[in-house]
């Protein structure tokens, strides 16, 4: 068994290698295949798994140490001289290409089937974002998902809808507070199977990893009505200029009766700030203190169109009593406290 890992090891790169060594099984298996060149005189295992690597055609190899046969064969097609009588497979050999977390080998098609949330030609990572768990046709549901910037996974809701909805806020319920500290807001709060938020270096983590995002605010009311709003190409800085707020453009979602509006524009280029980590440009005031909230707050404070992580209050009326310390949106809500808010990432 050592050298047969080690025999692997030789085709791996370093983060397969890692994962493989752990998770796959590397014994040998029964093909039946004619399509197989063999050499006669061959040294090792080694040396036919090597022989193997270096062949473009050869996808499987065998090893006969009495008398010393080499065969390198090109697929499994179920037919030939290699099969007993009744179709059997009858050559021990081994695979050249290996799945990594626990992916199967499809032998006809030489492709690795990954498990959901996996992907890469090997299964070797996992993937980038929920937009391409969407591209993979995964179900909804909580993923760790991996951009290339991050040196581990993260958890994230993915709503596999419209592109695959990759969710950096929930709030459906008024139980999960969101005057939080600069840390917690960095690292994230809440419960990825519920109301959170995903945390200010996970998504600059996803908005620097060289894939474009468009961000959707979605608001209800109380009967459950959306309004939407789209931001294009919305990134954010890292931690070092307090994650700088960035988008190129803004337009509304769907049809006119949908229209959220903007209220984000004056906070263009804003630094973050929550109530112990003041980085807006008011020198006079504490925005996150007076909004109770952290956000991208504009200079002055007074010039803040939106809190949408303030305080979810639900009105009977839903009416927003002007309190700047609740849940607004002036462009379009006006004067409207919405039920719920959503925000999400999708790939552009
Ligand atoms: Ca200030």
């Amino acid at each position: 068994m050592t050298k047969n890992l080690f025999v692997i090891c030789m085709f791996l790169t370093p983060n397969v290698l890692i994962q493989s060594v752990r998770e796959t099984n590397f014994s040998a298996r029964k093909i039946c295949s004619d399509l197989c060149n063999v050499e006669i005189g061959g040294r090792s295992s080694l040396h036919c798994a090597l022989k193997c690597s270096s062949d473009p055609n050869c996808f499987f190899w065998a090893w006969d140490s009495n008398p010393g046969l080499c065969k390198l064969c090109q697929a499994t097609d179920g037919t030939g001289g290699n099969c007993g009588s009744n179709g059997t497979p009858m050559l021990n050999a081994y695979n050249k290409v290996v799945c990594a977390n626990g992916g199967t080998l499809d032998i006809i098609s030489r492709s690795c089937s990954c498990p959901a949330g996996f992907a890469g030609n090997v299964c070797q990572r996992r993937i980038y974002d929920c937009s391409e768990g969407y591209q993979l046709n995964l179900p909804s549901g909580v993923y760790k998902i991996q951009p290339s910037l991050a040196t581990s996974p993260f958890s994230v809701y993915c709503k596999n809808v419209w592109g695959g909805r990759m969710f950096i806020a929930i709030r459906l319920e008024p139980d999960l507070l969101f005057n939080r500290t600069w840390e917690e807001y960095r690292n994230g709060f809440g419960n990825v199977a519920g109301d959170y938020w995903l945390g200010l270096q996970n998504i600059y983590l996803l908005t620097n990893s060289g894939l474009n995002y468009k961000l959707y605010v979605q608001m209800k009311d109380k009967a459950d009505f959306f309004r939407q709003q789209i931001y294009f190409s919305f990134k954010i800085s890292d931690e070092t200029s307090s994650y700088r707020l960035y988008f190129n453009s803004t337009e509304p979602n769907a049809g006119p009766q949908r229209v959220l509006g903007d209220s984000l524009s004056p906070a263009l280029g804003s630094r973050f700030s929550t109530y112990d980590a003041d980085h807006d440009g008011d020198v006079t005031e504490n925005c996150a203190l007076r909004h109770q909230s952290g956000w991208w707050f504009p200079s002055p404070c007074n010039l803040t169109e939106g809190n949408p992580l303030g305080r979810l209050v639900r009105p009977s009326d839903e009416v927003w009593s002007g309190n700047s310390e609740d849940i607004f949106w002036l462009n379009d809500l006006g004067n409207k406290a919405p039920y719920k808010v959503e925000m999400w990432l999708v790939r552009l």
